[in-house]
């Protein structure tokens, strides 16, 4: 099975992530994770922090001569703001953040013992997994990628940009939506037969896991309720050349919680960051006396890096789906696997 783990404070000394169950003989370069990691932490909005790290991974284990050995793969992202020591103390929580859930849950009298772990900045190892990952699929030709529909409700790149420069002035924050695509995924990837084998349940699990996701839709999504059925399921069509096609793709392509050959497309929503340089009201958790809320060095609008980060959680959810299907050990029994399957269904 493929798993992994993260560990690491967005001050502490690294970000870490441990993958397990990537067969032998796959070969990484770890250029293509460092460039995945690059993506991460660019995008209109991004804040200070991003001119202070140049994230690059250290592969620790699980690699001989680049090949992988069958073994847990250890990737290292070490911070250049390692300063968790010396920051100071946060005592008014920001609505919309861990901070005074995590406090009462576990505890503490300090909000940063949350809101270190609870950053965002743990997304840079979910994306060096999933980089890893596409490196994995690329080998069968699955192709993923991401792209921002929409920013505080602008969709236009001028109208986006000049919202982010309004949301700066006001010392303030914006969401917004964007979209995965997985192009030639086979058939066949996730089941039906139990509600955590469906493919869409686990992708939407992996995106809504990201921090600050708010809503996740496949394919028409929300567009389903508006729509007689006769007017939305995707028809089926054979020819001698092509096999079984469709027209549309109005189920994203995955049907039955089954992937059905056409592209994967799911959308999400992103709130807007929850640390605002003009603070809401909130509580001091010592006295609880009334209080601003914490402000933090942080980003305005992160819509582009959340999408680089889906694209990561879907490489993993995928490279699963597709492990699961043809076997785990040896890339290349599983790729005889996948061509003897693409055979029988022609
Ligand atoms: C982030 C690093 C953080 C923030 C942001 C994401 O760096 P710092 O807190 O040192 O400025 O820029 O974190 C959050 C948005 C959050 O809510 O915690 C990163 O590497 O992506």
């Amino acid at each position: 099975m493929l798993r992994y783990l993260t560990a690491g404070e967005s001050h502490g000394k690294g970000l870490i992530a441990i993958l397990e169950g990537m067969p032998a003989g796959l070969k990484i370069d770890p250029a293509k994770i460092n460039q995945e990691l690059r993506r991460r932490q660019q995008g209109a909005g991004r804040g200070k922090r991003m001119q202070i790290e140049q994230d690059r991974c250290l592969i620790l284990s699980g690699l001989r001569h680049n090949l992988t050995l069958g073994s847990p793969i250890t990737l290292l992202i070490e911070n250049k703001d390692f300063s968790i020591e010396k920051l100071n103390k946060v005592l008014a929580p920001r609505p919309g953040h861990a901070d005074l859930a995590g406090v009462l849950k576990y505890g503490f009298s300090d909000i940063r013992d949350v809101l270190e772990r609870a950053s965002a900045r743990s997304t840079a190892s979910i994306v060096a997994v999933g980089a890893a990952c596409k490196i994995f699929l690329s080998e069968f030709k699955i192709k993923i990628s991401s792209k921002v529909l929409s920013v505080g409700g602008e969709t236009d790149k001028e109208a986006i940009a000049e919202k982010i420069n309004t949301a700066r002035e006001r010392k303030d924050t914006l969401g917004g939506i964007f979209e995965v695509t997985a192009a030639q995924v086979p058939v066949g990837l996730g089941s039906y037969v139990q509600p955590d084998r469906r493919l869409d349940a686990r992708l939407a699990a992996a995106i809504m896991a990201i921090p600050g996701i708010k809503a996740v839709e496949i394919g028409l999504g929300f567009g389903y309720a508006e729509s007689f059925g006769s007017e939305c399921h995707d028809s089926i069509y054979y020819s001698k050349s092509k096999g079984y096609f469709r027209t549309t793709n109005n189920a994203g392509g995955i049907e039955g919680g089954i992937s059905n050959g056409s592209d994967i497309i799911l959308r999400a929503c992103m709130k807007p960051i929850c640390t605002l340089m003009q603070p809401l009201d909130s509580v001091n958790i010592l006295t609880k006396s009334s209080a601003k809320a914490a402000t933090e060095r942080s980003d305005i609008a992160v819509v582009e890096a959340a999408g680089v980060i889906a694209e990561a959680s879907m490489a993993f959810i995928l490279a699963q789906g597709l492990l699961e299907k043809f076997g785990s050990d040896s890339l290349k029994e599983i790729k005889e696997n996948f061509k003897n399957y693409l055979k029988r269904i022609g």
